[in-house]
């Protein structure tokens, strides 16, 4: 950093003294002291532009320098290595003619600088070096077009959806959200007319393929499996960006997008390449798509294909995992209603304002209503839309950490209630985790019904009791 503050320094004091030197010649005439012979200023011009050049060269090099640790590493994917052989190449061929023309653009004005009884040489045309400067970069482009097409032929080719492991994904303000096709493989349909607040992704519940799709908080990918990302955006026009594997695509409202890449490397080897243990690959949004667009990562994970199948397996059905909240009966297993019912009887509506923790004294604290399913800690979408409140709260102000609280109401086993708090507390824990947040900025406790917010048994007393709350500790 300093050292490219000394080169701009040195170049804008290069540019004052050129300019100085011009006015000095430009007062001369005005005061009629110009005898009209080229003076020593013309040396110097010579010398100045040489000079401007040869420092520029210098800091175009430490330039290149400074910003090489944050290039991106070996790619990660097959057409990856594919397009960055194609970037490279291109980079050389553009530095190349970069050189040779300002080589020759510096140096002539010093090497042919004005001397006294030389005259300059008439020098109109000549059709060899004119068809040499036009057909030599003509026949490069050209090579340099075919290759590139040839490259994107095959990205385009799109392999069968047999063949792949298909992922559908939904940009929204400001988030992203996939679904799987489940065990039996089949993706069910979807409709704009079916999107709220629980099902983001207008999953179509009447189609019998969407009964088995899951909706996960992070990507798995297996290595060396084709996948097949098909793309769509709810509000504005987001992109897909999952920079390791050199993949982009736009997510455009009203239409599907798709693209189609091989991993090559799972997360645990790109540790290992990078010395870097706690890295993660991630799809981010490359558009800039409103306030929150910072916020729009999803942590992406490349398993062996075995780990992938067991992953893939554990997976609970998005209709199972938000029953209640879509109102549907559950299938697979009898709900116990015994301890705290966290029912939606009556639904406290929160305005979350995060920023009240930023300036608190330790013991201030911000409850949030989260709704769970009864006896249930995983967090349903709704529950999601609301923790990634926390989530953009946090990512703005990196260095608050914060202690999440779970409290239930009075209703059943005190024991279990608070077991069952902790376990909400620690979901909405990892979960953020899984969306990047450092481990040691989140701590999880469960307080059952211990700490009531309000007294009373009302329907409406035990709602406002059945919450989050939200501590920042140092
Ligand atoms: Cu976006």
């Amino acid at each position: 950093m300093v050292t490219l503050l000394i080169i701009a320094c040195i170049l804008l004091l290069v540019l004052i003294l050129l300019l100085a030197f011009r006015a000095h010649v430009l007062i001369g005439i005005i005061k009629n002291a110009y005898t009209g012979k080229v003076g020593v200023a013309n040396k110097i011009n010579a010398i100045g532009i040489l000079i401007f050049f040869i420092v520029g060269l210098i800091a175009f090099y430490f330039s290149y320098q400074t910003a090489k640790p944050y290039f991106l590493p070996e790619a990660a994917s097959v057409h990856g290595l594919a397009t960055d052989r194609m970037f490279w190449l291109s980079m050389t061929i553009i530095l190349i003619a970069f050189l040779v023309t300002n080589v020759l653009l510096y140096t002539f004005p010093y090497l042919y600088q004005y001397k006294e009884g030389k005259r300059a040489y008439f020098y109109p045309d000549n059709v060899k070096l004119e068809m040499m400067w036009t057909l030599l970069p003509a026949i490069v482009m050209t090579i340099l077009v075919w290759m590139g097409l040839k490259e994107w032929n095959i990205i385009m080719d799109f392999p069968p959806e047999e063949e792949c492991v298909v992922i559908e994904i939904m940009g929204k303000q400001f988030g992203w959200h996939v679904r799987y096709a489940g065990k039996d493989m089949k993706m069910g349909k979807y409709s704009f007319n079916s999107i709220n607040n629980v099902n983001h992704m207008g999953i179509d519940l009447s189609d019998p393929n969407s009964m088995d799709d899951f909706c996960p908080n992070e990507i798995h990918l297996p290595k060396g499996k084709k996948i097949l990302l098909k793309i769509r955006s709810r509000d504005v026009i987001h992109s897909v960006y999952l920079p390791h594997f050199r993949v982009k695509m736009d997510a455009v409202p009203g239409m599907a997008t798709k693209f189609w890449f091989i991993p090559t490397k799972t997360t645990m080897e790109m540790r290992d390449q990078l010395g870097k243990p706690d890295f993660n690959y991630e799809m981010a949004c490359t558009e800039i798509c409103g306030k929150s667009h910072f916020a729009m990562r999803m942590v992406v994970v490349v398993d062996e294909p075995e780990e992938f199948e067991k992953w893939y397996a554990a997976q609970k059905p998005f209709v199972e995992e938000n029953a209640s909240s879509l109102n549907l009966p559950v299938k697979s297993k009898p709900v116990e209603q015994k301890t705290d019912t966290m029912s939606v009887a009556v639904e406290i509506k929160d305005t979350v304002n995060l920023d009240v923790l930023l300036n608190a004294k330790e013991e201030k604290s911000v409850a949030l209503h989260i709704n769970f399913a009864p006896n249930e800690f995983s967090l349903s979408e709704e529950a999601k839309t609301k923790v990634d409140e926390i989530y953009t709260f946090m990512i703005k102000n990196k260095d608050i950490k914060l202690e999440i609280d779970g409290h239930t109401d009075n209703t059943g086993d005190p024991k279990k209630n608070k077991e069952l708090s902790e376990k909400r507390a620690k979901a909405i824990v990892d979960y953020l985790v899984s969306k990047g947040v450092k481990k040691n900025r989140l701590k999880a406790k469960g307080y059952g019904s211990e700490k009531p917010l309000v007294e009373g048994d009302s329907e409406q007393a035990k709602a406002m009791n059945r919450r989050v709350e939200l501590k920042k500790i140092n």
